[in-house]
């Protein structure tokens, strides 16, 4: 935001290329964004018992995730403390201890050193094991979502999550359970920077009715109207778009949240059985926010997508490429074959070959590639769609925009990154708590 080695303009509306394509920029990310924030883990339906472990990654730290014998969960990094080995190969299970393949050193399920073989022989008592175990990570849940963090300055994460809570507690924690996580995930892997999937699903409301148009028009439903962005399709009236402290933000389209399901009798049913629910817990703002499909992302590297109900996290291999992680969020409480026919519309729309998942990948990938062009990559990229069109707002918290397809979130999103590129410490960044939505409570847009 500042200086002239910004990357982002002060109000979030352009990006360097860079932001896409260095090797530097991808280091700093990692030692400034993916050491220092809140990251997701998982969701407590994944390890429900103890003993239940997953692995998974923070960025490209490999992360045991492992449930404790009194329910409560520790995370520590996959790596042997003695030559680095990746200790635990499994996606999934329960365990009592965790071996390495290399020498055998054996970890607890809390991640400590337990045991050694031959330790007397070989160590003669000269080993400490108790500075020995894996390394932790600190974890956090909210309403059941497991998150991880290696920095110890880092706000809680509710405090992280901030305004975020008072949208999440409208789907995850409704008066019907909210939501939990069907695993294991689908896994692929797509050539593409990890901010390009990040941001579109922040924020992108404008390529929905482009790159989707086909299969718009071939599931029908409510979204169908958007496809090739028909002239007589509801511009202001679609819905709205929120960015909050810490770049977290989705769009939102109203009473969409069925839209992308083919099948979807059972999942109409539900939101309808429960919508009053909502309503005498939360109040009529949030209830619409319950009935529609929203498009999310948690900062830094999680999205989903509210209603369709698909779950991603995507982790950066490198500038150029991201594994991709797809779960699928469902009601809790709903009936078996209500959870099932939701996870198989997820699958169907965005799994890794789904309809609208393949009709993404590839503009992901092209706007990544373009950039190794010389030329190319010292041109700049723009977000200003909306700018003078959202403030704060009476009722919603934190910043919102007055349309569906509009750029508010992406901007929220990019200034908060790059004050974390630079950003010290979390004590400048809490420094920033009280003025970083100044731009917008000075004008006063709603
Ligand atoms: O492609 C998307 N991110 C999307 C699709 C968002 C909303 C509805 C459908
Ligand atoms: Fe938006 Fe080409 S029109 S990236
Ligand atoms: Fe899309």
């Amino acid at each position: 935001m500042k200086g002239s080695s910004a990357l982002v303009d002060n109000i979030g509306a352009s990006q360097s290329r860079r932001v896409f394509w260095d090797q530097d920029v991808y280091q700093l990310e990692l030692e400034r964004i993916f050491s220092r924030c809140w990251l997701m883990l998982g969701h407590d339906s994944l390890v429900p018992k103890p003993g239940d472990f997953i692995t998974t990654y923070m960025a490209e730290d490999r992360v045991i995730l492992s449930r404790q014998p009194d329910g409560s969960l520790k995370a520590f990094i996959n790596s042997c403390t003695h030559r680095g080995n990746q200790i635990c190969h499994a996606d999934s299970g329960s365990a009592k201890a965790f071996v390495c393949n290399y020498h055998g050193w054996v970890f607890g399920q809390d991640g400590s050193l337990v045991d050694v073989p031959m330790e007397e022989r070989c160590y003669h008592s000269d080993l400490d094991k108790s500075k020995l175990g894996l390394a932790p990570i600190r974890v956090e849940t909210y309403k059941g979502f497991i998150f991880g963090c290696h920095d110890p300055e880092a706000p809680s994460l509710e405090d992280y999550l901030g305004d975020f809570c008072w949208y999440l507690d409208t789907i995850w924690d409704g008066p019907d359970g909210g939501l939990e996580l069907l695993g294991p995930p689908l896994k692929s892997t797509l050539a593409c920077n990890w901010k390009v999937p990040t941001e579109n699903f922040v924020g992108d409301g404008y390529h929905v009715g482009w790159t989707h148009a086909a299969a718009l028009q071939m599931i029908g439903g409510e979204l169908a109207g958007l496809s090739g962005n028909r002239a007589d399709m509801p511009f202001d009236d679609l819905g709205l778009q929120f960015t909050m402290r810490h770049g977290h933000g989705f769009g939102l389209i109203d009473n969409a949240a069925t839209a992308i399901h083919v099948k979807r009798d059972g999942y109409v049913k539900y939101l309808e059985e429960t919508r009053g629910g909502i309503r005498e817990k939360f109040g009529p703002e949030r209830e619409r926010l319950y009935v529609g499909h929203w498009n999310t992302s948690i900062f830094p590297n999680c999205s989903f997508l509210y209603g369709t109900n698909t779950f991603k996290i995507w982790h950066p291999r490198g500038p150029h490429e991201i594994e991709v992680w797809t779960y699928t969020m469902v009601p809790k409480n709903a009936d078996t074959e209500t959870k099932r026919s939701i996870q198989r519309e997820a699958i169907r729309s965005f799994g890794t070959a789904g309809t609208l998942e393949s009709d993404d990948g590839e503009n992901m990938s092209s706007a990544t590639y373009n950039n190794n062009g010389i030329i190319t990559r010292k041109g700049w990229m723009n977000s200003s769609m909306g700018k003078d069109r959202e403030g704060p707002h009476p009722v919603y918290p934190g910043i919102v925009g007055v349309s569906f397809i509009g750029e508010t979130s992406y901007r929220g999103f990019y200034r908060f990154w790059q004050e974390m590129l630079d950003a010290p410490d979390w004590a400048a960044i809490r420094a920033n708590d009280d003025t970083w939505d100044a731009m917008w409570t000075n004008r006063n847009f709603w």
